[in-house]
């Protein structure tokens, strides 16, 4: 076995090498890009090597630099996650000239399976079955439309370069073939330099099920049964699981044993993934599954095949590539329960998924019990950075059977609170719990077609959601005061107006949601409780504030929520359901007249972020005007009353001193 091994990869695959490896007493060495300097993987890592800039072009995907740093801490083998190096033959090989051990398949089976065209071809061959379609050199439109009737429409144009849905076209009638083989060609050109296509019948209700294989170099191949990925959203898996869902004993046979000769058609060593498309339009039928392609690394979905062989396939990797035989036989390799993987992102589903980068100010995971894993390759205060993919989590579960694991998943799931990126894990929450997945009616337009039922609707603030808010809100008001008036005195906590120790009083909170203010009113109780008033109803609130965790008791309920608060920016977690609101703070208008006219002042020197009114503009109470950044925290400073802005006294990137007038504003009755 290896002494040490570099791995070039990041994240949390990074990471789920290195637990193993250090499990089996191999030394790691990880490498990391200037973005990645304090990140997860590199504090695991026995040793790291800089490698380059934040951009993966010029860091992760540089493959001299990887080899000299293989080279420079006399790692004996490089382990290349997914992504990045992963699949690239030139890679396998370079490493191979510099005596180090690449931990995947030979390059030549890499080559073996990226072209789609050959890659069919040879899987014929070894009678893997493949879609009904045309795949050879002929490339002439006339030629291609002839075999487009022969095969009979609907037909699907691919890309033989292509992959993940790049460069494909459905066509449903032999008028439309034409533009559509122009259209798929130009396409396939554009992002692969090769223009050449094959043609397919089109499976008008596929399913997504990937065997996973393992060979040695002694010519063993085994299979390690299915994974079901058809919950994917513009090719991207979101769900995978573990047994597919109503996958008949013998269909799963005959698709292992196809996956095992689909490896051994081309002398395939390590772990690897045969993607099968199977025709549900008639339910899992033995007879209606296709070859589709072979990944050939370990991929992000291989825990849910762990959770259910019990088998650990990094440790499977490393002995094979250290030239060991396979761990176990075929007759060794059992199914028990199911289990199932959701990719937790940093990403807003409302926003059609568009990636959301920020400063994980908050992140807790589920607890890990026998029943759930969470890989990671990040921790709270962590960046989610622009130049990589956003995936924050796998959340995997296991129980004995799907629905268990269904009811494990949504319990897994209502855990997490993350706060300072936006994240899917509503959306996550809506699929699990959506009655068509739950009934295993799975094809891949599953989220197409209920697109409506999953993206979450941003539900508005409830009463209770503001009270725990301004429970919250007192609660650290109280601490602060408790603990020393010796702080920063324009601290907005400092600040305890309104609250009179041991007394009754009365204080004024302003809530912004999106675009709705809400002024909750509270009263101080005698028994430290608090009356909250002006909200959809009043509510009766006391509770605990730790670390960030509130445990509140609302009208008698107790409730635990997470609070992040952020200047005047505060998340408040529930399960499943995350709410940010802003409390305005009136506070910031110190030199009004009784009528509400004057200046509003900075509370604190700082710097104008944003200036959102001009003079003239009338504004409402509550309003925000203007942002000041100051101890890289944001306040906003908001209308006192109803009123005109007769000046606004600076710009956006002025500097301001504790004091200034920022604004004048004359009130309105
Ligand atoms: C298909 C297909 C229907 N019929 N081939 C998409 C990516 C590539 N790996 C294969 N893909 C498909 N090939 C035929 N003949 C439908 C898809 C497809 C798909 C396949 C697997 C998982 C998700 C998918 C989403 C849309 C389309």
């Amino acid at each position: 076995m290896f002494h040490k091994i570099l791995i070039a990869n990041r994240g949390e695959i990074a990471c789920r090498v290195i637990r193993t490896a250090r499990r089996l007493g191999i030394a790691t060495v990880a490498v990391y890009s200037d973005a990645d300097a304090k990140a997860m993987h590199v504090s695991m890592a026995d040793e790291a090597v800089h490698i380059g800039p934040a951009p993966v072009r010029e860091s992760y995907l540089l493959a001299e630099r990887i080899i000299a740093a293989a080279r420079m801490t006399e790692a004996e083998a490089i382990h290349p996650g997914y992504g990045f190096l992963s699949e690239n033959a030139g890679f396998a090989r370079a490493c191979a000239e510099a005596g180090i051990v690449f931990i995947g398949p030979p390059a030549a089976a890499i080559d073996a399976m990226g072209l789609k065209g050959a890659a069919k071809a040879l899987m014929e061959k070894a009678k893997v079955p493949v879609v009904p379609g045309y795949h050879g050199d002929e490339q002439a439109p006339d030629f291609l439309a002839k075999e487009a009737e022969r095969i009979g429409y609907p037909v699907l144009i691919k890309a033989v370069a292509g992959g993940g849905g790049k460069g494909m076209r459905r066509v449903d009638a032999a008028k439309d073939f034409a533009a559509a083989l122009a259209g798929a060609k130009r396409e396939a050109a554009n992002a692969f330099g090769d223009d050449k296509v094959l043609l397919e019948k089109y499976l008008v209700k596929p399913r997504h099920i990937e065997i996973q294989v393992f060979a040695d170099s002694q010519g063993n191949a085994v299979h390690l049964f299915e994974r079901d990925c058809s919950v994917q959203r513009r090719h991207q898996k979101v769900l995978e699981e573990a047994p597919a869902p109503d996958m008949p004993a013998a269909m799963r046979e005959v698709m292992g044993q196809a996956a095992v000769a689909a490896a051994k058609a081309i002398g395939y060593v390590g772990a690897g993934t045969v993607e099968f498309i199977a025709d549900v339009s008639e339910g899992l039928r033995a007879d209606r599954f296709y070859f589709m392609e072979m990944n050939t690394r370990l991929q992000v979905e291989h825990p849910v095949t762990e959770m259910i062989t019990g088998q650990d396939l990094v440790e499977w990797q490393l002995r094979v590539a250290a030239g060991e035989t396979l761990p176990a036989g075929q007759d060794d390799l059992a199914i028990t329960g199911h289990a199932i993987e959701a990719r937790v992102y940093a990403e807003d589903p409302g926003r059609n998924f568009l990636p959301s980068v920020g400063t994980l100010c908050r992140l807790r995971a589920p607890a890990e019990t026998a029943h759930v894993r969470v890989d990671t390759g990040v921790r709270e205060g962590d960046a989610v950075s622009p130049h990589y993919d956003p995936m924050i989590a796998k959340l995997i579960v296991w129980d004995k059977d799907r629905g268990s694991a269904l009811r494990r998943m949504r319990q897994a799931l209502g855990k997490y609170q993350i706060a300072g990126v936006t994240t899917n894990t509503a959306f996550l929450m809506s699929l699990v719990s959506h009655e068509a997945f739950a009934g295993g009616d799975l094809d891949t337009g599953f989220i197409e077609r209920f697109r409506a039922d999953l993206i979450p609707q941003p539900a508005p603030a409830s009463a209770n959601v503001l009270a725990l808010a301004a429970l919250a809100v007192v609660l650290e008001r109280r601490a602060r005061a408790a603990a020393s008036t010796a702080g920063d005195p324009w601290s907005p906590w400092a600040a305890v107006n309104g609250w009179r120790l041991n007394d009754q009083g009365a204080d004024e909170l302003i809530f912004k949601d999106r675009d709705t203010d809400t002024i909750c009113r509270v009263e101080y109780l005698s028994d430290g409780a608090i009356r909250l008033r002006g909200l959809e109803k009043d509510v009766v609130a006391q509770g605990n504030l730790d670390n960030g965790s509130l445990d509140a008791v609302l009208d008698g309920r107790r409730i635990k929520v997470g609070i992040v608060r952020q200047g005047d920016d505060l998340t408040i977690l529930l399960p499943g359901e995350t709410h940010r609101l802003i409390l305005v703070d009136p506070r910031a208008a110190v030199e009004l007249d009784e009528a509400g006219s004057g200046q509003l002042t900075a509370p604190m020197p700082g710097k104008v972020v944003q200036v959102m009114v001009a003079e003239g503009a009338r504004v409402e109470r509550g309003q925000p005007l203007m942002i000041l950044e100051a101890m890289k925290m944001e306040h906003t400073i908001s209308a006192p009353g109803r009123g005109s802005i007769a000046k606004v006294h600076f710009r956006a990137g002025d500097q301001v001193p504790e004091g200034a007038a920022l604004l004048s504003i004359e009130a309105e009755e």
